[in-house]
């Protein structure tokens, strides 16, 4: 483990990267401005139908996407790693999969694995690749689990206590689609076929970042925890199943630990730049750069990882004022490492 985590510690600073089909939605469904929680929640939140949310990615079209400016900005910010929504919890993913139609070659017009290029890059640069995957959450492969979130909490109308109801009485599901599938079925038919597919695809894979455990089994867990042993350096994160599938990471959200809650082990803090993880139009609350260079010395002078979010546009792009942090930090970076 020692080895395994050396790259690891020295790293400091690595970019969270947060894309999917909730990009286009953007915050926003029907007109409606979401009420609660990261914009890539929109399709949970807004309990938008699947075949509703399916039909938006017939326009995910991101022809400005550049892997390679993506990764230089990383490198030039002084990041040393990467971690990429291969799939978030919208079940989308960004490469292409036999397992699952729901991916970015079958159901966009854009058709293209958006992580081979992704791959390229970090070696061309010298960046450690990883994939962050929603093992448990999938709300439009069926069989997949959804958290239970009610609408009510937003939506003061007669529809919302309608498909509360039915959200409570369906384990979180909020559309018949969802539960063609057992959830051990969607274990063996989508989830395991397709963490082995992004452990063999795409070269050396540095991290696999798993989220929230909703539903999971220590069954499942062993699965998917054995369909990454063809990645023997691979680092995880404590977000498989708890208690019995630790990692090698703790991952504190969106704040720095104090130094009483430090017990040695290794911990990365990751945090939105704004207030949201997926692209979101009306969300303009940027942390300033010199509040995001405080966070990066206070963490690496406690001893970890800042894992700095961005949530890029779907065109393809960074949002400006995400580009504009990331080159403040790469100057404040760079004038430290020569002193
Ligand atoms: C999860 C996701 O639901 C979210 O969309 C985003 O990807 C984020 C990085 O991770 O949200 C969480 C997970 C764990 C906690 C809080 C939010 N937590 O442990 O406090």
């Amino acid at each position: 483990k020692e080895e395994r985590m050396a790259w690891w510690r020295e790293a400091k600073f690595g970019m969270f990267i947060h894309w999917g089909i909730y990009a286009q939605f953007a915050g926003v469904y029907r007109g409606e401005e979401q009420r609660r929680g990261g914009a890539e929640w929109i399709m949970n939140r807004s309990k938008i139908p699947v075949a509703e949310y399916q039909e938006m990615a017939k326009s995910f079209n991101p022809t400005k996407y550049d892997a390679d400016a993506w990764v230089k900005m990383a490198k030039d910010a002084g990041m040393k790693y990467l971690v990429i929504t291969a799939k978030h919890h919208d079940g989308f993913a960004l490469f292409n999969s036999k397992a699952s139609k729901w991916d970015i070659t079958d159901a966009t017009p854009y058709g293209k694995d958006l992580l081979k290029p992704l791959a390229v890059a970090c070696k061309k640069y010298g960046l450690k690749l990883g994939f962050y995957y929603s093992q448990a959450q999938d709300w439009n492969n069926p069989g997949g689990a959804a958290a239970r979130k009610v609408m009510s909490e937003g939506w003061a109308n007669p529809d919302s206590v309608k498909v509360d109801a039915y959200t409570l009485a369906n384990k979180g599901h909020w559309d018949p689609a969802q539960q063609t599938r057992t959830f051990d079925q969607y274990i063996d038919e989508v989830a395991v076929p397709q963490v082995k597919e992004l452990m063999t695809n795409y070269g050396d894979i540095a991290v696999l970042w798993w989220d929230t455990p909703t539903n999971m089994t220590d069954d499942a867990a062993l699965k998917l925890q054995n369909a990454l042993k063809t990645q023997p350096y691979i680092i995880t994160n404590d977000r498989l199943k708890r208690p019995n599938f630790p990692g090698d990471t703790k991952t504190p959200e969106q704040k720095i630990p104090n130094q009483a809650e430090l017990d040695g082990l290794d911990w990365e803090t990751c945090m939105t730049m704004n207030g949201t993880w997926g692209f979101r139009t009306s969300d303009h609350k940027w942390k300033s750069s010199e509040t995001l260079i405080r966070n990066l010395a206070d963490i690496a002078s406690k001893g970890g990882n800042y894992l700095l979010n961005i949530g890029p546009k779907p065109d393809g792009t960074f949002p400006e004022e995400s580009v504009k942090r990331l080159s403040d930090i790469g100057k404040w970076m760079k004038v430290n490492s020569e002193s």
